[in-house]
């Protein structure tokens, strides 16, 4: 084995701007709030910290609808503000990526005015659904054609099949790559490439004709030759319907593509049906299966990332954990499942807090573009407002965006003004003051992180699944050279014996308590055994 690339060993935070700290009280978060907290960061462990889109846009879409790549948006602050904040997050020995959301831009990006062959064009539009409800074509009256616009109509698509497009996005990602940034998370990268012939769809679903296209690999190959090369930096694509067999395609060195990309199959599983607001609890089985079959389908060939959460996504602890008797137990334990595992692990803000949903009642208090298209959409369908919200509650996008818990002050001390969206009311109970406390679920997420650093065998080591069939326990090696890590996570509060394995206990988010033969798993307990 060669060098271990340095992202093969880091742990990534999520910072999702408009919700972390706002420095000036207009309630939105800015960059001088994320400068004020990167000894927090620093101090957590983290590596490198990927910043969710802080470009120039009118937020039809929370940034992800880009109006101008070369500007800040005025909200979050100034050109000066970002270089401070590169140059003190490099300065703590961290690095710096940001979001490129180029398979569409904003409709008020200049682009769109002055280069129509920038975008996608038709004179009829096909059946498809956007992400977010209704079509995903408008008409644009002036053209009398309709223009592609996957996401909202304020996010057209942009046509990578013209290389002056291609040749613009290169210019701008070696512009701030030359500022010295370290990477890219890159927004929906697998749906640049469209079929030629866009068709009709059975179930209005489009997808097999713009995810993983028929060129997607000639285009990023073509990105990294002249682009990511040239340059000792991370990336991630963001690929939703992408299959292991797909992820070694963007990840395996030898393609010269992407350096990781996220899976979305394991956020599927509590899904009945290809709708994401059809509920079905999680079957743990079909957890362990899934993180079997990525563990081992990237194993020596790509390079996992490893999530639970982002800004897209209800918390984790909500989701898979319980949060309310055994909250910071069940954060632990999700933490524990995931952190052992072959892989780039990301971390999303206010997860190593263990940070809840939010369940407001009212409509008027959820901000997310697809939440409120989906509820008018639905209402006007004639389905109720009360089974609605059950929906929002478990799977609304809002839920990772409520401002983060800083501390019992007022808004969880976001502002001192009124937050864009309201603070999840649990502020008291659950906020980073708790973290000075040695059993917070930020010291465990320390550890955790400290642990990677520490042990090659984490980055290395081959993942065996044990225990296939039982529906409660979450267990699994590691093994590299003479060494083995055995993690046993308990995701009930059933208490369950297991056999006791080789080694010393590393982790455990109970106090240890072992006596002769088996091991007693408590409620929602994780335990981590090494031998060496
Ligand atoms: O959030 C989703 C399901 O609720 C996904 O379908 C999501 O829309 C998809 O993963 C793409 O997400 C990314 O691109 C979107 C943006 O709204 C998301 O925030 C971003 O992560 C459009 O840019």
């Amino acid at each position: 084995m060669g060098m271990t690339e340095w992202w093969k060993k880091s742990t990534v935070y999520q910072i999702y701007p408009r919700s972390f700290m706002d420095s000036d009280g207009d309630g939105i978060g800015d960059l001088r709030g994320i400068i004020e907290k990167l000894d927090y960061l620093q101090e957590l462990g983290v590596d490198i910290l990927w910043l969710s889109p802080v470009y120039d846009s009118p937020n039809d879409d929370n940034g992800y609808d880009i109006r101008d790549y070369y500007r800040i948006m005025k909200e979050f602050g100034t050109m000066e503000d970002f270089d401070e904040l590169l140059q003190e997050v490099h300065a703590r020995g961290m690095k710096l990526v940001m979001d490129l959301v180029v398979n569409h831009t904003s409709d008020e990006h200049e682009w769109f005015k002055t280069r129509p062959d920038f975008y996608i064009w038709r004179d009829k539009p096909t059946n498809w659904r956007s992400f977010f409800s209704g079509s995903t074509w408008e008409f644009n009256k002036e053209r009398g054609q309709y223009y592609l616009h996957l996401f909202s109509k304020k996010q057209p698509d942009l046509n990578w099949d013209n290389p002056e497009l291609r040749e613009a996005v290169y210019e701008m990602m070696r512009w701030w790559l030359d500022k010295g940034v370290d990477g890219f998370r890159m927004d929906v990268i697998n749906m640049i490439s469209k079929v030629a012939d866009m068709h009709d769809a059975p179930g209005s679903d489009g997808s097999h004709q713009f995810m993983n296209g028929p060129n997607v690999h000639t285009y990023l190959q073509e990105m990294n030759r002249e682009v990511l090369s040239k340059y000792d930096i991370v990336t991630v694509g963001e690929t939703p319907g992408t299959t292991p067999k797909e992820a070694r395609d963007y990840t395996a060195a030898e393609n010269r593509e992407l350096n990781m990309i996220f899976t979305f199959e394991h956020m599927g599983l509590d899904q009945a049906s290809g709708e994401k607001w059809d509920l079905k609890p999680l079957r743990l089985t079909d957890l362990k299966e899934n993180m079997e079959k990525w563990q081992h389908g990237l194993h020596e060939k790509g390079w996992n990332s490893l999530y639970w959460n982002n800004h897209d996504q209800p918390r984790i602890v909500s989701r898979f954990g319980e949060d309310t008797d055994w909250r910071i137990e069940s954060a632990k334990m999700l933490a524990t499942c995931l952190h052992f595992m072959q892989g780039t692990p990301y971390i999303y803000q206010g997860e190593e807090l263990g940070m809840t949903n939010v369940r407001f009642e009212s409509i008027e208090d959820y901000k997310d573009i697809e939440t409120l298209n989906m509820y008018k959409e639905k209402r006007a369908a004639g389905v109720p407002h009360d089974d609605i919200m059950t929906a929002i509650h478990a799977k609304g996008r809002d839920n990772a965006r409520t401002p983060m818990q800083w501390s019992d002050e007022a808004n969880g001390g976001f502002t001192t003004g009124t937050p864009w969206i309201k603070a999840n009311p649990n502020y008291p109970e659950i906020n980073a003051e708790q973290r000075h406390d040695p059993d917070s679920v930020y010291q465990y997420y320390k550890e955790l992180i400290g642990f990677r650093k520490e042990l090659d065998i984490i980055t290395h080591g081959d993942f065996e699944l044990l225990l296939r069939d039982d529906s409660d326990i979450f267990a699994y090696t590691r093994t590299w050279e003479n060494e083995t890590l055995t993690v046993f996570c308990n995701f009930t509060e059933n208490t369950k014996a297991v056999q006791r394995p080789e080694g010393e206990v590393l982790i455990c988010n109970y106090a240890v308590n072992l006596s002769e033969g088996d091991v007693l798993l408590r409620p929602y307990e994780a335990i981590v055994f090494y031998k060496n």
